[in-house]
């Protein structure tokens, strides 16, 4: 199983995505996702320059010790660009082993600690009513669990706000600046969220995402007038470099909270979860090192009482999706997974065996992740330069996002 070759391959259908392929000496191959929104070519570059040609000739059933040689060894820690590349060794490993020994990932994970994998959809809307709708027909597809976010009165674009019922975060083009009112914004949510408990009663998981925007303060202030409506979570309420912030908002409101689609390793969210600071970690394996690594915050979390709710935007890959759901399925302290379907040309490129049926998604059976590459195809589609949206106050000043 010595690895003979390693490529990575830059496409973009319909959005950028980065994979890596590993083969080895005896005609297998793995993949990995190693996209990182809005810096693609970045970790592109660090794979083909950096790790590429320490790669050839490594033992790729050693997963472990690859992943401490990678993170070790390179001397600099952490970062998003580091860990999304080391992630894509990682996954292609797992993807590896399982096709080498012919079962999916998650049977080396341990096995099926359920049937399927609850996931959640994104419904948006430019008004209240634009919203509950595309609720409504959220829950005609199946889902059981649905985050909903709404426009904002009086600003011109709000995070989360598609222009179908997906909402596509990237643009190709120019880079969007829109701009932020908190006032505005800590009015109409709790509106909106008495609105949908009303229409749809008890029973659908109602979730949001704050998208970093709040001081802990605001944070904590949102959260207590949410919890009439009971929400499955409220995400990423403010920017958790600073996770002893999190003590403040927590002091404050019961509703849930998750955090970590911008985390990349167990250090971003240690005292969070030690000091049970938040429900549900949102660790993902693209960013957050792999499959490996993953396991080890999943691990952390189960002891705090603190379940996954990885995230899952259509900028992870179909490769990390099938990672994802692997990890879910075998994870005693799954908690829910993000879900948001790709475009057409997407699944062409990436022909895979995970389903969804009823708001639930299953990896499939297939010997290891269950996920190709159809390469021909990949290259009618050009890498794009396309950037996420930036945000400012009204007076100018930069916010985040
Ligand atoms: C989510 C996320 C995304 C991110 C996007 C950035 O909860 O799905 O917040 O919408 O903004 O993945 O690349
Ligand atoms: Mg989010």
């Amino acid at each position: 199983m010595k690895i003979a070759n390693a490529r990575v391959i830059v496409c973009s259908p319909g959005r950028n995505f980065v994979t890596l392929k590993l083969e080895t000496a005896d005609g297998l191959y793995g993949l990995g996702d190693a996209t990182l929104n809005g810096r693609e070519l970045a970790v592109a570059s660090y794979l083909t320059e950096h790790v590429v040609p320490l790669l050839i000739g490594r033992d790729a059933r050693r997963i472990e010790d690859i992943w401490q040689f990678f993170y070790k060894g390179a001397y600099w820690r952490r970062g998003p660009v580091t860990m999304s590349a080391i992630a894509a060794v990682d996954t292609a490993l797992w993807d590896l082993k399982g096709k080498a020994l012919n079962v999916p990932v998650y049977q080396l994970l341990g096995g099926a600690s359920r049937e399927a994998v609850r996931v959640y959809g994104h419904a948006s809307g430019e008004s209240i009513e634009d919203t509950l709708a595309a609720v409504g027909r959220y829950r005609d597809r199946g889902y059981t669990a649905i985050r909903a976010q709404c426009a904002v009165p009086g600003m011109a674009k709000t995070y989360g706000i598609g222009r179908t019922d997906a909402y596509e975060p990237a643009e190709r083009g120019a880079l969007v600046e829109s701009v932020w009112d908190t006032s505005r914004y800590l009015a109409i949510v709790p509106v909106l969220f008495e609105r949908l408990r009303r229409e749809f009663g008890p029973d659908v998981q109602l979730l949001h995402d704050v998208h970093h925007r709040l001081t802990p303060i605001e944070a904590a202030r949102l959260g207590h007038a949410l919890e009439p409506y009971h929400l499955f979570w409220m995400e990423d309420p403010t920017p958790a470099e600073n996770q002893e912030s999190f003590r403040l908002i927590r002091q404050h409101t019961s509703t849930p909270l998750a955090v970590g689609e911008v985390f990349n390793s167990i250090h971003d969210c240690r005292l969070l979860i030690q000091e049970q600071l938040i429900d549900y970690i949102r660790t993902t394996v693209v960013h957050a090192g792999g499959i490996s690594h993953l396991r080890k915050i999943a691990s952390l979390a189960e002891l705090h009482s603190v379940r996954t709710g990885s995230h899952g935007a259509t900028d992870l890959s179909p490769v990390c999706m099938a990672a994802a759901l692997h990890f879910d399925l075998s994870v005693h302290n799954f908690g829910i997974q993000e879900y948001m379907p790709h475009s057409t040309d997407t699944d062409r490129v990436f022909p895979h065996a995970y389903t969804f049926a009823e708001g639930m998604m299953h990896p499939g059976d297939a010997p290891g992740l269950g996920v190709d590459i159809d390469e021909s195809l990949a290259v009618t589609f050009p890498y794009e330069r396309a950037y996420l949206p930036v945000a400012r106050l009204t007076d100018g000043t930069m916010h985040d996002w």
